[in-house]
């Protein structure tokens, strides 16, 4: 039997070519070899605040974002969260497993709900629907950022717990975090990742940004001190542009450094927008393609394969806790 991939991202704003290079794109390459699932987590999104009407569209776009991407619907499952119940289910068994104290340790909780009492416990308990999501599919390989692997870990240590109290269940599932591109960082503090919800939108290429707000952007971003244009941890923002341009470019590392050689920040990102806008033109143009019908077609059919499973999971899962 193939090996399984599950992976998901939240509807809750546009995403970025940080989102592109840690995780879809690898979506997009493993589906060929993996049978893939891949998720619109709309429940995770209501852990924060969101407005019904723009969650329900974002929701949409996302899928048309995977699709442009270039997630197959004839090779991956793709479909909503919501329309699988047994998410939320399993998520409910599993906070029962979870301790107060793991959860506490969650570096993303801390951030997100900056210690304020009025967080929702929604927030708190994310990495635990977030490992019903894996959990429910039997998943091996799980490609995700950076940003992710502390949750992973916590569904792995789920899973051995459930496995060794009530049986073989689940299967333990890896990480897959990419070499490089894993940890993309925001133009305007290098020090933080790029992220959707960034206050200031010039620390944000967003995959649907057009030419001139990218050449923007870039200009705008900071630099470091010196002028070299090489990988170099102690200059995280160039390392950070040089990063992108070598992803987006598919020049290897060495060639980059070489080709920028004696060249100062400025014609590095004029080039990188150059490189930028030619790699997300024809995705651009591919988003476009998907009307509302066929787009609802896929994610229904993706719902009913990805139902086949998460149902006969669940029904293990209650099975082996005396659960009727
Ligand atoms: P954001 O902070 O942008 O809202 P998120 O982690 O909350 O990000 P998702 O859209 O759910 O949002 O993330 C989808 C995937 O993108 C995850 O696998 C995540 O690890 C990855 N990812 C998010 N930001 C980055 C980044 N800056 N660099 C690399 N990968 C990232
Ligand atoms: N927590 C992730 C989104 C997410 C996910 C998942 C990723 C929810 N469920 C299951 C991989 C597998 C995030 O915020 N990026």
């Amino acid at each position: 039997m193939r090996k399984r991939i599950f992976s998901g991202a939240q509807p809750t704003g546009e995403l970025h070519l940080g989102n592109y290079l840690g995780a879809l794109k690898n979506w997009v390459a493993l589906q060929t070899e993996y049978e893939s699932f891949y998720c619109i987590v709309n429940l995770h999104a209501i852990t924060l605040p969101q407005d019904p009407a723009t969650l329900r569209q974002k929701t949409l776009d996302l899928a048309r974002i995977y699709l442009a991407a270039g997630v197959d619907p004839e090779r991956s499952t793709i479909f909503i969260q919501s329309d699988v119940p047994e998410h939320a289910e399993l998520a409910w068994v599993l906070n029962c497993v979870a301790r107060m104290g793991e959860l506490e340790r969650m570096t993303q909780f801390k951030d997100k709900g900056k210690g304020e009492e009025r967080a929702s416990v929604g927030l708190f308990t994310y990495p635990v629907l977030m490992a019903s999501d894996i959990l429910l599919y039997q998943t091996d390989l799980v490609p995700v950022g950076q940003d992710q692997k502390q949750h992973l870990e916590l569904t792995r240590d789920l899973a051995e717990r459930f496995n060794r109290d009530f049986g073989e269940t689940f299967v333990v599932p890896d990480p897959y975090i990419p070499p490089v591109g894993a940890a993309i960082m925001s133009l305007k503090e290098p020090e933080k990742k790029m992220s959707k919800s960034d206050e200031n939108l010039n620390s944000t290429i967003f995959l649907l940004d057009d030419a001139d707000t990218i050449t923007k952007k870039y200009k705008k971003a900071v630099t470091d001190s010196g002028t070299e244009i090489t990988f170099d941890g102690s200059r995280p923002a160039i390392s950070n542009l040089l990063t992108i341009y070598h992803l987006l470019s598919g020049k290897p590392t060495k060639d980059c450094e070489a080709h920028f050689e004696g060249k100062g920040y400025g014609d590095f990102k004029s080039e990188l927008a150059e490189v930028t806008i030619e790699f997300l033109k024809p995705f651009q143009e591919r988003v476009r393609e998907y009307d509302d019908d066929s787009l609802e077609a896929i994610l229904k059919s993706g719902a009913e394969k990805a139902s086949a499973v998460a149902s006969e999971t669940l029904k293990n899962v209650y099975q082996s806790m005396g659960i009727r």
